[in-house]
């Protein structure tokens, strides 16, 4: 199942609603937090109840899009109204907003089990996504999700915007554009306790929609870092993000002659591949990449 682009879309808007189906997205992302208004709280439950019912759940064949809803936090008194008016339209997954660690996903877990009972949906068919990193004290609590046992846990993300709120950090990136020192260490952060958990590890947005040049650049570095997929706020981005977390060509090749090499001499340890030691680590890796786009 591909995870690689994750397109929020304002649940209030009409019009976007409309047109994000055709985004090309492998997931999709109903918001009821942080783009929709206050006023516009309870119009929104119900578009995004409208929305999943004219979407169905179509990707178990492996085509089509993952349907997720990012409800209102835990600490508030939203999510619970949230999560009634749209389980019943079977979303894939719920993202959470300023989690605050695996112990709070579990009250979040308990309210899904007794909503999936009531509408005849399978036990702990609803993943969860949180994101992880939106105060000082959810980004100590990182590595707390690596050992975390949770079965509906699909991945960790992370978001740079609340935790510069939250901290009064004036600048996320450095005058050449890379992550300052605080958010590189976060963003570390969840990349090793989503693979020490084994879930996927998703990147955060590209914030400034139009540069679309900058994205090609931060979704190659992303994936070759070791995320599996990015966070997009607009479907501009959704191509170059597919693009950029799908193997190349040459990678694929690569990675097929690794696996050749050691077929080829059972019971070797080391090799060389044209001048260069290939061991065990290059054969997991080439398998998993292999694994990847099957
Ligand atoms: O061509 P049309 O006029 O028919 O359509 C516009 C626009 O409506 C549409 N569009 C979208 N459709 C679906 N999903 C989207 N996310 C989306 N964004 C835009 O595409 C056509 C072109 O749009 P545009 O270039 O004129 O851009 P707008 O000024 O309309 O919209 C820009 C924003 C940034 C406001 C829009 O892309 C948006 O609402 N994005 C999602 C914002 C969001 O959900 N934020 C919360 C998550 S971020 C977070 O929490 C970080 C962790």
């Amino acid at each position: 199942m591909k995870m690689r682009s994750w397109l929020f879309v304002p649940g209030d808007s009409e019009k976007k609603l409309a047109k994000v189906a055709s985004a090309g997205a492998d997931v999709v992302i109903v918001d009821l937090e942080d783009a929709v208004a206050p006023h516009a709280k309870v119009a929104a439950r119900g578009m995004a109840q409208q929305w999943l019912s004219a979407h169905r759940r179509q990707v178990t064949s492996g085509d089509g899009f993952q349907r997720w809803v990012r409800i209102n936090p835990l600490d508030g008194n939203l999510w619970r109204d949230d999560l009634a008016a749209v389980l019943p339209g079977h979303p894939d997954g719920i993202m959470v907003p300023k989690a605050m660690g695996p112990e709070q996903l579990r009250m979040l877990a308990a309210e899904l089990y007794e909503i999936e009972q009531r509408s005849g949906i399978a036990p702990n068919a609803t993943r969860i996504l949180p994101l992880v990193s939106e105060t000082a004290r959810a980004s100590l609590s990182i590595a707390d999700y690596a050992s975390d046992t949770l079965p509906r846990l699909a991945g960790l993300t992370w978001g740079a915007e609340d935790l510069s709120a939250a901290i009064g950090a004036s600048r996320k990136r450095d005058a050449d554009g890379a992550w300052t020192d605080l958010f590189r260490m976060v963003r570390s952060m969840v990349l090793l306790a989503a693979h020490a958990r084994g879930v996927a590890a998703i990147d955060t947005l590209h914030a400034d929609f139009r540069d679309l040049d900058g994205l090609k650049t931060i979704a190659a570095n992303s994936f070759a870092d070791g995320f599996c997929g990015m966070l997009a706020i607009h479907p501009d981005q959704v191509p170059i993000i597919n693009e950029a977390f799908w193997p190349g060509k040459a990678q694929i090749a690569e990675a097929q002659a690794i696996v050749d090499a050691f077929a080829a001499s059972p019971g070797a340890g080391a090799l060389q591949l044209e001048g260069r030691m290939i061991d065990q680590p290059h054969l997991a890796q080439a398998r998993r990449l292999l694994e990847s786009v099957r």
